[in-house]
């Protein structure tokens, strides 16, 4: 069985979130319960590209197949909720509760549930594999890994395929507080790139598209992603990240997440033209940084609904307090002014 890593726990992206569900938790102890609308983060890219290798680095449950040929055949959409339970195990919309802690299992399950709808190896279908992972480390968020988009093949293709790709792909793009993360091989060409136009037809805004180039350490001898990372080559509103994925070896010989950041740390840091490049734009932590702030962002107007509801609170105490003297509102309004200062970082650059 795969072991979940121990980084999990450092998880920023999932500390975060975390904190922002559990602020929401303690204003409505208050009477404030506003609600809001929680964007989801969804991978586009070709097919290899590199997707649910991206999408694991930043879940860090190892559980979602990759590899070689067409791998993620059906959308899978996984629910993260959080639980107060140790072990976190998983139930599958298409399985009746059936309670998975064995994440090895998990993943055979999706291989199995994805050629049960898919018979032959290289379709695709529209029918999502939905399951919900409890754990006490994870916030409610929603990742989205999608079938990869095909170019052209001189081999035989699915009857299929040609359309659905892009069907499947924008139907979940399409919503306004979806996080578009675009995957791209940096061995392939990125002008000719199916997801960014995809991306870029959809978001015209450029306002929750991420680039992301993978497979930095496996590109032709001689060329390199200094350009495209700069965002010379196909600009992007938000830019572009560079990350180092496992490979196959890394995933055969079990190396943990901290491992592999590890490595891919070294190999920024040490091979030109990386080592003089911005380090923002470089590898998985980075990737979490854009991944959050953009998340933030696309709740802005949520989160300034509620600060504003939270200070016409602590204004109205104060009102009651003045005409009143009840003790019970000034601990309200301490608390709210304590809850808003604790989390101010949850507000920071919307
Ligand atoms: N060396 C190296 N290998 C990588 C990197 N990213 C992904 N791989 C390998 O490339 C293969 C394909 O990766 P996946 O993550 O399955 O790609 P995908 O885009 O999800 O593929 P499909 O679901 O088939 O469209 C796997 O064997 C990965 O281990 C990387 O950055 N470097
Ligand atoms: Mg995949």
């Amino acid at each position: 069985m795969e072991k979940n890593s121990e980084n999990n726990n450092d998880n920023i992206l999932f500390q975060k979130l975390r904190k922002l569900t559990k602020f929401l938790a303690k204003l409505s102890d208050y009477g404030i319960n506003e609600s809001i609308k929680f964007p989801r983060i969804c991978f586009l890219g070709s097919i290899s590209s590199g997707k649910s290798s991206v999408l694991e680095s930043l879940l860090d449950f190892g559980f979602v197949p990759r590899g070689d040929g067409i791998v993620t055949r059906r959308p899978l959409e996984i629910r993260l909720r959080h639980s107060d339970n140790l072990e976190p195990y998983v139930i599958f919309e298409e399985r009746n509760g059936e309670k998975y802690s064995d994440f090895k299992k998990v993943e055979e399950t999706i291989e199995k549930l994805t050629d049960e709808v898919c018979r032959d190896y290289r379709a695709i279908s529209y029918k999502p594999i939905i399951l919900y992972l409890y754990s006490k480390i994870c916030p409610d968020l929603t990742l989205i890994d999608l079938p990869g988009l095909k170019r052209f093949s001189i081999c035989e293709v699915p009857r299929n395929i040609d359309d659905l790709d892009r069907n499947i792909a924008k139907r979940y793009i399409d919503d306004s507080l979806t996080l578009i993360v675009c995957v791209i091989s940096a061995n392939s060409d990125i002008c000719t790139s199916d997801s960014l136009r995809i991306a870029k037809e959809i978001d015209e805004t450029g306002e929750r598209t991420i680039g992301v180039l993978a497979k930095i350490d496996i590109m032709d001898e001689g060329t390199d992603a200094g350009k495209s990372l700069l965002n010379e080559e196909v600009p992007l509103k938000l830019g572009y990240i560079g990350v180092i994925n496992r490979s196959k070896r890394d995933r055969n010989n079990k190396l943990p997440l901290s491992e592999s950041i590890k490595k891919e740390k070294e190999f920024f840091q040490s091979t030109p033209p990386y080592k003089d490049l911005p380090s923002e734009i470089l590898g998985r932590n980075s990737l979490v940084n854009k991944i959050t702030q953009t998340y933030f962002k696309l709740m802005r107007e949520d989160l300034e609904r509620i600060k504003k509801v939270i200070n016409d609170k602590i204004n109205k105490t104060e009102g009651e307090k003045q005409s009143s003297s009840i003790s019970k509102d000034d601990d309200v309004k301490i608390t709210l002014m304590n809850l808003l200062k604790d989390n101010s970082d949850l507000f920071e650059g919307i």
